[in-house]
């Protein structure tokens, strides 16, 4: 019966061979299968202190975790919140919470008091686990729908704890044997973070078991890995633990492959650079505004970054120049990309130059589509898939992809057909090699070096303040953060608010890289006639102005 939609299909899948992927482990139990060939082998590496964690320690204080999590009433299926910088702490209590089953939602510690309650109220989170200095933010924020800390939930810090909250250590050092047996579903949720995805406000994506292991497994398994990490690699973790890309790509596929984590809580190139030589970095995980760094800055001669192999390069578009500024430094490493969306579990596609029998790649791809998925480019108006060299909406098809929005069905219909492909709202096409290149987004996202901006949040706020009757928010083109978010506001009051006074507004309300880059009052808002905003006649707009 559904000749009619297959007629067109244009499947486009990886040049490696499928290799069978577990269905039914637990996903902290897939990460550490190879514990008894690695158990002494460095697992995290705390930059600041250097104080190492074998892969034996790391299981061991995660069990301790989760019995921990487990004294204090935390089931399968409650949600816990992280709200850490990278630091060994998060993976104790990311994997901890997986071994009893529990559900652990990532925010970004930078975030406004708001933005954080948004989530946790959205995650039905038990608790959150954070560091001193962000608990302020979690006391009292404004208004009564928000819980009480110490009442309504507790709070843990990994460093010493301010009034009405615990310390780590009472997780952390609790008895492994009182974990309990848990029976885990492969189609349990285990991660929960949040993403816009192609229209509206942040939304709990439910990551599963099941899915977090196909896609490790579709970068890091088989006898040719897509990604080959060794056991002897040092892997770099200075992209945030918070976001799926570092999660995925960093922790979970280094933990799988035996490689060490180094764990950096910030970016700041010198001490990077220095992590880098004195650990011997093979492998580094960055963003382009991070390529952007070690290409330009001149501290990046002072030092030997010659043990770098591999840059993995993810989350916006690499440009080429960049990537040839970058190449002169590290002449040595093999320079590629992955493609990821959260939803999409959140790897699309990466660079065939990483496999263990590497193949070329071209410059400004986003590599090849992953093993064991299809992908295909559909025309966004007729929904038929295209051929190569055709750009259309990327679609993507596999076990690895969320299960669905947390309590969204219309939004999961919106992004998941009834044939179960996921549309990233990405253009792209796919050449003769089947490398995928992206060329344009269609959705409404705003990336600012690579972090989530959803215009409908900003949106939001705009059109709360007395003198504004109407905003949209589009990205605009940045030589160092790729997009930065624009808006178009409409004055509901005479001509008193000014440009000012509207950053201003939206910056006490929001993490740093959400705020407003300029302001332009207009009279309307262009609108379809179902009122959906014109957004690209916004950005139209911007290019000529
Ligand atoms: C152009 O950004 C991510 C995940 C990125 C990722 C994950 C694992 C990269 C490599 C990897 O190994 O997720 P989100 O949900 O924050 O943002 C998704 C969007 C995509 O839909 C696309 O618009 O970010 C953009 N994007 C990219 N754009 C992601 N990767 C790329 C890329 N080039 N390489």
């Amino acid at each position: 019966t559904s000749t009619a939609n297959n007629i067109d299909h244009h499947v486009f899948k990886s040049k490696l061979p499928e290799i069978p992927i577990s269905k039914n482990l637990p996903l902290h139990a897939y990460c550490f299968e190879r514990m008894s060939e690695l158990a002494d082998r460095p697992c995290l590496i705390v930059g600041s202190t250097g104080r190492t964690y074998s892969f034996a320690e790391t299981r061991l204080i995660a069990q301790k975790t989760g019995a921990g999590l487990s004294g204090l009433g935390i089931k399968r299926g409650d949600v816990i919140m992280i709200l850490l910088q990278n630091c060994a702490e998060f993976v104790f209590a990311f994997m901890g919470a997986s071994m009893i089953g529990a559900v652990t939602t990532t925010a970004n510690p930078f975030y406004t008091s708001a933005e954080v309650f948004k989530q946790f109220n959205a995650s039905k989170a038990k608790l959150i686990i954070t560091q001193s200095q962000y608990v302020d933010k979690l006391r009292e924020p404004a208004g009564d729908q928000y819980p009480k800390l110490g009442e309504d939930f507790s709070v843990f810090t990994i460093d010493d704890p301010p009034e009405n909250c615990l310390h780590f250590s009472v997780l952390s050092e609790a008895n492994e044997n009182d974990i309990p047996e848990v029976v885990i579903d492969p189609d349990d949720p285990v991660a929960l973070p949040f993403s816009s995805g192609t229209t509206g406000l942040p939304k709990g994506v439910i990551l599963t078991h099941k899915s977090l292991i196909t896609s490790v497994a579709q970068q890091v398994d088989g006898e040719n890995p897509n990604l080959y990490l060794k056991t002897e690699d040092v892997v770099l973790c200075v992209l945030p633990l918070f976001h799926i890309y570092s999660l995925n790509s960093v922790l979970l596929c280094s933990l799988r492959a035996g490689a060490a984590v180094l764990l950096m809580p910030k970016f700041e190139i010198g001490t990077l650079l220095e992590l880098i030589q004195r650990h011997c970095v093979s492998v580094a995980a960055v963003v382009p505004p991070l390529v952007l760094a070690l290409a330009k800055n001149p501290k990046v001669a002072e030092f030997d970054l010659s043990s770098i192999r591999v840059v993995l390069s993810g989350a916006a578009p690499l440009g080429k120049e960049l990537e040839d500024a970058l190449r002169s430094r590290v002449p040595q490493a093999i320079l590629g990309q992955g493609y990821g969306m959260t939803e999409a579990g959140p790897v699309l596609s990466m660079c065939l130059a990483f496999a263990r029998q590497p193949l070329p790649s071209k410059s400004g791809s986003c590599g090849t589509v992953v093993r064991n998925a299809e992908l295909k480019v559909v025309d966004p108006l007729t929904g038929c898939s295209f051929g190569r060299n055709q750009p259309g909406e990327i679609c993507i098809r596999g076990a690895q992809i969320m299960k669905g929005y947390l309590n969204d069905p219309e939004a999961t219909a919106a992004t998941i057909d009834v044939e179960g492909w996921l549309h990233t709202g990405d253009i792209g096409y796919v050449d003769d090699d089947d490398e995928i290149f992206i060329v344009d987004r269609v959705k409404e996202l705003i990336k600012f070096k690579g972090f989530q901006v959803p215009p409908a949040e900003l949106e939001a706020l705009l059109v709360s303040h007395p003198s504004i009757a109407d905003a949209a928010v589009v990205p605009q083109k940045d030589d160092v953060a790729g997009e930065v978010p624009v808006a178009f506001v409409v004055r509901s009051n005479g001509f008193d608010l000014t440009e000012e006074a509207v950053k201003e507004f939206i910056a006490k309300q929001v993490v740093f890289y959400k705020k407003l880059h300029k302001v332009f009052f207009v009279h309307a808002i262009p609108k379809s006639p179902s009122g959906k905003i014109l957004r690209k006649d916004l950005r139209a707009k911007l290019c000529h102005s």
